[in-house]
């Protein structure tokens, strides 16, 4: 018997077997949890079917973030197909090329204003829609980096987005708390994945913790996958409002 049988969570942000979305859904499904994914545009959906079917994931849904019919069409699947929800993943992030590059101060509002909406809004939306169907309480976890707390050369408007994540997850944990629902966030180290694609030089970013982290080393997906299944099991039944680092110790660093 695993410590998620009966349970049931959705994730979002699974785009291939590397994304962290997928790590925590394979140790989700692992622990005998019921699984809902979504895939954003038709471009993803094959894929996503796949790993939905290896994990296994009985429902698959199309859900762009920015779109609020497709966040409610989504929760009314969630709500035929599982009949309920324990635990909300939120692995979803964007920004334009052009603004993870560059000043800071050069982003457009347009930039500015999609990577919050993608990056930040996506997970209040999500939240609203998922703590009716967390009827015995539940957990909902996001994604963060470090660039939200200190300045992280390229990061640029992501961090800012990050930043304003993370009090979100102090804001939501707040509302939610009296209803049983937890927030919390890892704040992961870099790792090569899809998002790291389209980065500039993320292979120095790579080697700088390698170089620095007290762990000498970067760290796995499936690190982060252990610590999302802490994070949405009981294990942490205590903790609301955290933002935990998987990131081999570079943050704790100064000089
Ligand atoms: C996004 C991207 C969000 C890359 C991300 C991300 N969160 C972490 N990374 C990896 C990363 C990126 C940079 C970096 C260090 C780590 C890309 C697409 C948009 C969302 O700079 C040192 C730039």
């Amino acid at each position: 018997m695993g410590l998620l049988s009966g349970k049931k969570a959705l994730v979002l942000g699974i785009a291939n077997e590397r994304s962290l979305a997928f790590a925590i859904a394979r140790r989700l499904a692992d622990e005998g949890a019921a699984l809902a994914v979504t895939y954003q545009g038709a471009a993803l959906e094959a894929r996503v079917r796949k790993l939905a079917e290896a994990l296994p994931a009985g429902t698959v849904v199309p859900c762009d973030v920015t779109n609020d019919a497709e966040i409610s069409t989504l929760f009314e699947r969630v709500e035929q197909e599982l009949g309920g929800l324990d635990m909300l993943v939120h692995a979803v992030a964007y920004a334009g090329r052009e603004a993870l590059s560059g000043a800071y101060s050069d982003v457009s509002r347009e930039g500015f204003l999609q990577a919050m909406d993608i990056s930040v809004f996506s997970f209040t939306a999500l939240a609203r829609h998922a703590a009716p169907l967390m009827k015995d309480g539940g957990a909902m976890l996001t994604l963060s980096y470090y660039g939200a707390e200190k300045v992280v050369r390229n990061y640029n408007v992501m961090g800012v987005a990050k930043a304003a994540l993370e009090a979100s997850v102090r804001y939501l944990a707040a509302d939610l708390g009296s209803r049983g629902i937890r927030v919390n966030a890892i704040s992961a180290g870099p790792v090569k994945t899809l998002s790291a694609k389209g980065v500039r030089d993320f292979n120095t970013v790579l080697s700088q913790v390698e170089e620095r982290a007290p762990l000498r080393r970067n760290i796995t997906s499936e690190e982060v996958g252990a610590a999302g299944l802490f994070l949405l099991s009981d294990l942490s039944g205590g903790m609301t409002g955290e933002i935990i680092h998987v990131d081999a110790g570079y943050n704790i660093i100064g000089l």
